[in-house]
């Protein structure tokens, strides 16, 4: 089958292969063809070092598909079964997910950088956290994929594997903003528009967004944001908006110190900072003692918007089905896998892209 292989962890395009093989199907496992797959920024953290992935790899991690072959202990999913795949596959007999954290669940993961499940010849492949979607068909355990309405179009489906997800669930599941509230968001991209979407069904009353990108400002606003500005233009609306106090709410999306130091900074003493944005290993952010405790906010990381998959998935596709949450408008352009090179490249560039879909015939 057709895959884009990522040779060496650094490289900056992926090899398109047709000879790509997938790993047989396990008992506990099972095989989906990929309808659809969103390329999302930490597909190009994998490639450059920023988050753990192994090489040879396949990257892609948001992905939906249909169930082509399940292995023989599979009672929950069935071939023709319509499903967005999760990358943190819960294994349901751990501490977390019996402490009704699933999405902390680091079975299939620590499993996936031992266990490829692709192969070219005789080499090994990797699949990136645990899925690897940049390919037309994988192996994955059953509970990496939640069984969703046959109606309901795959690339829609796609975004609500990370981006939506990720973005969403850190509002209503992490930080669980209330009616009213002043929301501040740093970084507009796919988890960043997620966030602000999000923040708009909780009932904030102020959105600011920040973006370096002006382009963005407009989006922004389109998907519920009150106020954009860009990261210069910040302190003036602390000044404007909140008499200086900071807003209740700050999300790092972005994921860097400056940025997670600007969300601690333009929070409210009292208020909770958030960060979603996924960062590297070794980039430290400084805080103060003093201000820790002083200033009273909250701090805390969100992975993966808290997600419950079984429940959330369903629960983001109603909102979307009722109208309250915008996927169809975050696709800014469909292309095939042939084309995933410009797709990582536009990515990388400045441009003002929510989502790129993959689609697959
Ligand atoms: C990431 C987190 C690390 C594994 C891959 C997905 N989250 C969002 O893109
Ligand atoms: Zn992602």
């Amino acid at each position: 089958m057709k895959a884009a292989v990522l040779n060496q962890v650094g490289d900056t395009k992926l090899e398109l292969r047709e000879d790509v093989t997938t790993a047989d199907v396990g008992p506990q496992e099972i095989r989906i063809r990929v309808k659809a797959t969103g390329v999302c920024h930490s597909d190009l953290s994998a490639m450059d070092g920023t988050l753990p992935a192994l090489a040879p790899g396949i990257i892609g991690h948001e992905g939906a598909g249909e169930v082509v072959e399940v292995g023989g202990l599979v009672t929950t999913l069935t071939p023709g079964d319509h499903v967005v795949l999760t990358f943190v596959a819960p294994c349901d007999d751990c501490v977390n997910c019996h402490r009704g954290q699933p999405h902390l669940c680091a079975v299939n993961a620590i499993a996936a950088f031992s266990s490829p499940r692709f192969r070219v010849g005789e080499t090994a492949v990797f699949g990136y956290a645990g899925l690897g979607t940049f390919a037309e068909e994988l192996v994955v355990p059953a509970s990496a994929a939640v069984k969703i309405d046959d109606d309901v179009p795959f690339e829609i489906a796609a975004l609500v594997a990370c981006g939506v997800m990720t973005g969403v669930g850190a509002v209503i599941n992490t930080a669980r903003v209330e009616p009213g509230a002043s929301v501040l968001v740093i970084g507009c991209g796919g988890v960043g528009i997620s966030v602000i979407q999000g923040a708009r069904l909780a009932g904030a009353a102020q959105i600011i967004a920040v973006d370096p990108v002006l382009d963005k400002h407009e989006t922004a606003k389109r998907f519920g944001a009150t106020h954009a500005t860009t990261p210069d233009g910040l302190a003036a609306l602390n000044a404007e908006l909140a008499g200086n106090m900071g807003f209740d709410y700050a999300f790092d999306v972005v994921g860097i110190p400056a940025t997670i130091r600007s969300a601690w900074d333009n929070a409210r003493r009292g208020g909770t900072v958030v960060v979603v944005g996924a960062g590297r290993a070794d980039a430290m952010v400084e805080f103060s003692a003093q201000e820790l405790f002083l200033h009273d906010k909250r701090l805390v990381g969100s992975f993966y918007g808290g997600a419950n998959v079984q429940r959330d998935y369903q629960r983001l596709l109603q909102l979307w089905r009722t109208g309250r949450l915008d996927l169809e408008g975050m696709i800014s352009k469909r292309i095939t896998l042939d084309e995933i090179n410009d797709g990582l490249d536009a990515l990388r560039g400045p441009g003002g892209l929510i989502r790129q879909i993959v689609t697959f015939s």
